[in-house]
């Protein structure tokens, strides 16, 4: 029997030698080169075809090589009764808490500012609010996103979440479901979203998002590309009613060279890079879930089809 890795990624060969060492009695299959499907009991996968997976008929759990699964969902012929596996991973979840740091401190310090006062050769100093005054939103306080919200606190920052449920983080108040969007948002001057992508929360950052924000608020958007409303966006900036952004995930993948968010002055963007699968570290609990399921043991992280995540 074998896994069959489905990857976008060059990273294919490296992953094929840490299941080597780590399970040398598994077979080891990189797409294309998928072989007889019947052999295929694992799969782990990243934006796989529609129908890709269903026509793998002894597939056990499909593993996920990402946090996310909205990649996944996306098939409408997915296999039935068939786990779905995400990743729950310290490697990512610190990558993506550096990344929400990164530019909240960027902005909180107002760097986009001093950096186009450089260009003018500009000294001047910009007014500085302290930490304790700068109110910072987390939207989604999962896995990622309550670790994002706990180390801001650590920093000193006034730290909200908002989740479907609700729920305690450390150094945060917690607003929970629809009705406490908005009064969420108006207390958020940076506003992270690190939600995962359902159809609850496709296109929730949208113009009427933003204009619950505080005025000279600013958005950092590492969970989907699906939750934000690119146009509204580019309005809020133009308008000044926010102030920037840093956006790593798009709707459309790689970002298409005609988008004005390229050369926007307010926005920084990256590639989907906020957070990169590292084998060294997602390893080990793919190996972990092969292992109970040879078992006869139910796999760990198994997302819920109905919420989607
Ligand atoms: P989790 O499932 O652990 O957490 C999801 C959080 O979102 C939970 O707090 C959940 O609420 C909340 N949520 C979900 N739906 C809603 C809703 N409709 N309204 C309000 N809150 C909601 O996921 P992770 O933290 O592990 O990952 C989050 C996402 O981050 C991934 O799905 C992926 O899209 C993105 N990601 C992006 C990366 C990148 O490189 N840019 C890398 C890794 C992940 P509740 O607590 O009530 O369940
Ligand atoms: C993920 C991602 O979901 O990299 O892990 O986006």
């Amino acid at each position: 029997m074998a896994l069959l890795l489905k990857t976008s990624s060059d990273r294919g060969p490296w992953w094929r030698e840490e299941f080597g060492k780590a399970l040398p009695d598994l077979e080891f299959r990189l797409w294309p080169a998928t072989g007889r499907a019947e052999d295929i009991e694992f799969a782990l996968v990243w934006k796989p075809e529609p129908g890709f997976l269903r026509a793998l008929p002894k597939l056990k759990v499909i593993f996920s090589l990402g946090a996310g699964v909205d990649h996944i969902f996306e098939d409408p012929h997915l296999p039935e009764g068939v786990p779905i596996v995400r990743l729950v991973d310290e490697q990512l979840t610190r990558q993506m808490v550096e990344y929400a740091v990164l530019h909240t401190l960027r902005f909180h310090r107002q760097v986009p500012g001093y950096e186009a006062q450089q260009r003018d050769k500009r000294w001047h100093e910009l007014p500085q609010k302290m930490t304790r005054e700068r109110r910072v939103g987390v939207m989604g306080v999962g896995e990622i996103g309550g670790a994002v919200a706990r180390k801001l606190a650590g920093f000193g920052f006034d730290v909200a979440g908002w989740a479907r449920t609700e729920r305690k983080i450390e150094g945060a108040r917690v607003f929970a479901g629809r009705g406490q969007l908005t009064p969420f948002l108006g207390r958020s001057e940076i506003v992270v979203c690190v939600l995962p992508l359902t159809p609850d929360t496709t296109d929730i950052l949208n113009a009427r998002a933003f204009a619950a924000m505080p005025r000279g608020s600013y958005v950092i958007s590492i969970g989907r590309g699906g939750q934000l409303v690119e146009t509204d966006l580019l309005a809020a900036l133009d308008s000044g009613h926010l102030a920037g952004a840093a956006l790593d995930v798009f709707r459309e993948e790689p970002l298409p060279a005609s988008s004005p968010l390229w050369t926007h002055p307010k926005v920084t963007l990256t590639p989907h890079v906020a957070a990169i699968t590292d084998p060294r570290s997602a390893l080990s609990q793919v190996v972990e879930n092969i292992g109970r399921v040879r078992r006869g043991l139910a796999p760990l992280n198994v997302v819920d089809p109905k919420r989607g995540y």
